[in-house]
């Protein structure tokens, strides 16, 4: 069925997910990122540091390269990078002291893997693709996701930076058991690829909620919370307070919206508003969503200001703001 014949069928329907919830805030006018028929490849990203990401991706999918291999590539770059405290090596630790990273990723034949509360790792993502290709699993966590790294050839590095550790200990003065979001510019990467045969794959990747809990895991390795991807339809990822994605497991949440016609900005908007009005959020909570579908259309919501994405085509890499909700 097309976009548009789809759409009618969602307005004019008693659809078991609430259509007259949906068709209100289809109604609402909340556009977000160019209608681009068929733009691929294509690749979205979250925060600035998706900007760099989206590069070492974008030389994949003009190359010819598939969604899977681009979105790996794209996230192992602030990964590695020491200057991102939010992902990877550098992240900012646990209130022990210990770095731990989520991270999870998903292809076009709905396949997926992921690893959560692992340490000493710089590339979760690759050991999250290993486990997709390698296991009858989806997920390994902790000393057996660890383990399982180090078997398959991954080495151990020390994640926590010196300014990370100097971080931690001013905060450590006052330690108020109050896990932070980082700052607005610096957050966990979810991206989504659309590549050249018009295949998706997505990947989010993170050291999670500075001085969290030892052992809290938050969604960004969980598949249908942080990320999915159903190449039917298109793909969703989220960062921010990962217990509130949680709640609500969005980007599955966007992905159904997509499926029955919503535009990927109408879909974030639904998902992002389902936090709000289920009372979840604090006033300061952040979370920031953001999808494309199978036509290259781009949507990003946040439950706040500051939320920024990345979209790199072939006219180049932009950051955009997203609309907020409140
Ligand atoms: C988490 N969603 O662990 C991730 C981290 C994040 O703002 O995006 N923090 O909850």
């Amino acid at each position: 069925m097309a976009n548009a014949s789809r759409r009618t069928f969602l307005k004019g329907s008693a659809l078991g997910v609430g259509a007259t919830g949906v068709y209100s805030l289809l109604g609402s006018g909340c556009v977000n990122g160019p209608a681009a028929e068929g733009r691929r490849p294509l690749v979205v990203s979250t925060w600035p540091h998706g900007v760099p990401a989206n590069e070492a991706a974008w030389k994949q999918l003009e190359t010819g390269g598939t969604a899977l291999d681009a979105a790996e590539s794209g996230v192992r770059v602030p990964e590695g990078d020491p200057e991102v405290t939010s992902v990877g090596l550098g992240g900012y630790p646990d209130r022990e002291g210990h770095v731990t990273l989520d991270a999870c990723i998903m292809n076009q034949h709905g396949d997926c893997g992921s690893v959560a509360f692992l340490e000493n790792i710089v590339h979760p993502i690759s050991v999250a693709r290993l486990v997709m290709e390698t296991t009858p699993h989806v997920m390994l966590v902790g000393r057996g996701a660890l383990d399982f790294a180090l078997a398959n050839g991954f080495s151990k590095t020390k994640l926590l930076t010196a300014a990370a550790e100097a971080r931690w200990k001013e905060w450590k003065k006052t330690s108020v058991y109050a896990p932070m979001q980082h700052s607005s510019q610096h957050d966990t990467i979810g991206m989504l690829t659309l590549d050249q045969g018009g295949d998706l794959s997505g990947a989010c990747t993170t050291s999670g909620l500075a001085y969290k809990m030892r052992g809290r895991v938050g969604d960004s390795p969980i598949i249908g919370a942080a990320l999915y991807v159903d190449n039917e339809v298109g793909g969703a990822c989220a960062t921010g307070v990962g217990e509130l994605v949680m709640k609500t497991l969005g980007s599955f949440l966007i992905v159904e919206l997509m499926r029955q016609g919503a535009s990927p900005a109408e879909a974030c908007k639904v998902a992002g508003q389902r936090i709000l009005d289920k009372g979840f959020a604090t006033k300061t909570d952040q979370v920031g969503y953001l999808a494309i579908n199978k036509s290259g259309d781009v949507g990003a919501i946040s439950l706040r200001r500051g939320f920024q994405y990345a979209v790199r085509d072939s006219s180049g890499n932009t950051l955009l703001d997203a609309d907020h909700l409140t």
